[in-house]
């Protein structure tokens, strides 16, 4: 460091006496300033071969400049940047597409294409082969096995499919799309970083298609703060080292709040004539559940880990399969937001237990709205003065909860499932 410092000072040094030699004396007051012609705006970083896509040529030109003021090096700059090329499923699109799995499909369908029976085998024989990195990882970072196997699971089949897409390309594309330019932007500069620490060579950052990498799926900023070097190489190489990948989970879970030994849900049955407007996100104790008839699917209590209050959550309305969600649900959304990825997971990890697999009786024949009808649900709710949010097609909570709250003040069976007699029943509201 001490090294490249005085370098460079003398470089410096050198390039400022070169400047005052060749500017030669200061002319005198009498005559007129001499003219000068500003250089022409230069990133500093000098160009690049064009991409073939004029917007993301354009686009690169000025990241290029802010990432030098941000302190990146010409040369990191430059690997980075230099070879990315167009990515069409940013770029090609006309509209916001509802094309996450999460979101357009059926929570059944997704449930069942995520927690298939070879993933569960696969999971237990990882388990099992790994026993004993299984054993060191949860020492330390006090997530249960059977969660970080069904991460891992979920994100890329145990390593099997990291995706194959260039990390660099992506984040370019995204952010020259424009929509997430900032966050693509900060994850380019987080790429940055993590070649400039040595952590990888700029031809291993692959990804998946939304930039996230390795066996794990970390987001560039997520693995700057988050991964770990568990085989002690001296690289976090979460591409290929699947300890290294599987301890930066724990570490990230870990520090987003995870609770050792407790579930993230337990399925539950209703009694009759439950009253469903009580699945609205609000947590209540195990006590008062209880005493509302809620009773266990397959495990001895309710609350086997004590954990004390938890909500009641219906992910397909009344008529499907109903849980109570615990803290450490909402710590595996920070993986990733959806609750149908949050559920996937836990039903992994109870899976690989060798617990039955639960959710049964799915309604999967009910008449559940597409993408559209579910932009007119919200924005007639929106209309009666139901804050469902965004109008965007995607039946979240906040559209759940306008719902439900329509529900209850029509004296409907109020389980906020965005059903076609739902869409009947608000747009016929004046
Ligand atoms: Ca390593």
């Amino acid at each position: 460091m001490t090294k490249l410092n005085m370098s460079t000072l003398f470089s410096v040094a050198v390039f400022v006496l070169a400047s005052c030699q060749s500017t030669g004396q200061t002319p005198p007051p009498s005559q007129p300033p001499p003219v000068v012609t500003p250089p022409p705006v230069s990133t500093g970083v000098g160009s690049f071969r064009s991409s073939g896509h004029l917007k993301l040529d354009a686009w690169r030109e000025e990241f290029a400049a802010k990432a030098l003021a941000d302190g990146h090096s010409v040369e990191i700059i430059r690997s980075v940047l230099e070879g990315i090329e167009p990515m069409s499923q940013f770029l090609e699109q006309k509209s916001a597409p509802v094309d996450q799995a999460e979101f357009s499909k059926p929570i059944w369908e997704y449930v069942d294409d995520t927690v298939s029976r070879s993933r569960l085998t696969n999971g237990r024989q990882r388990l099992a082969s790994d026993a004993n990195l299984f054993s060191a990882l949860e020492a330390e970072y006090q997530i249960q096995r059977e969660y970080l196997v069904a991460i891992w699971g979920m994100e890329t089949s145990y390593g099997a499919v990291i995706g194959n897409f260039d990390a660099p390309s992506v984040l370019a594309s995204m952010a020259t799309e424009g929509r997430r330019q900032s966050f693509a932007e900060r994850e380019l500069l987080a790429l940055m970083s993590i070649l400039a620490s040595g952590d990888a060579y700029r031809h291993e950052l692959i990804a998946g298609w939304a930039g996230a990498m390795g066996q794990t799926q970390f987001m560039p900023t997520t693995y700057l703060a988050y991964a770990v070097d568990w085989t002690g190489d001296g690289t976090k190489d979460v591409w290929r080292a699947r300890a290294d990948a599987l301890a930066s989970a724990g570490n990230y879970l870990r520090a987003s709040g995870w609770r050792w030994g407790e579930p993230s849900l337990v399925e539950v049955t209703l009694p009759d004539s439950f009253n469903f407007a009580l699945a609205n996100g609000e947590k209540h104790s195990t006590a008062s559940w209880e005493t509302l008839g809620i009773a266990p699917v397959t495990q001895p209590s309710i609350d086997p880990a004590g954990v004390g209050r938890s909500e009641l959550w219906l992910p397909a309305g009344a008529s499907g399969p109903a849980f109570l969600l615990y803290p450490n649900f909402n710590v595996i959304k920070t993986y990733n937001r959806a609750d149908s990825y949050a559920l996937s997971v836990s039903l992994i990890a109870e899976g690989v237990k060798g617990n039955p697999a639960p959710a049964g009786n799915w309604p999967r024949t009910i008449d559940r709205l597409n993408i559209e009808e579910i932009k007119r649900l919200q924005a007639g709710l929106n209309r009666l003065g139901y804050n469902a949010g965004p109008v965007d097609g995607i039946a979240g909570r906040g559209t759940r909860g306008a719902l439900q709250a329509f529900q209850i003040d029509h004296g409907m069976l109020a389980d906020g499932f965005p059903t076609r007699r739902a869409l009947s029943a608000v747009e016929a509201t004046g």
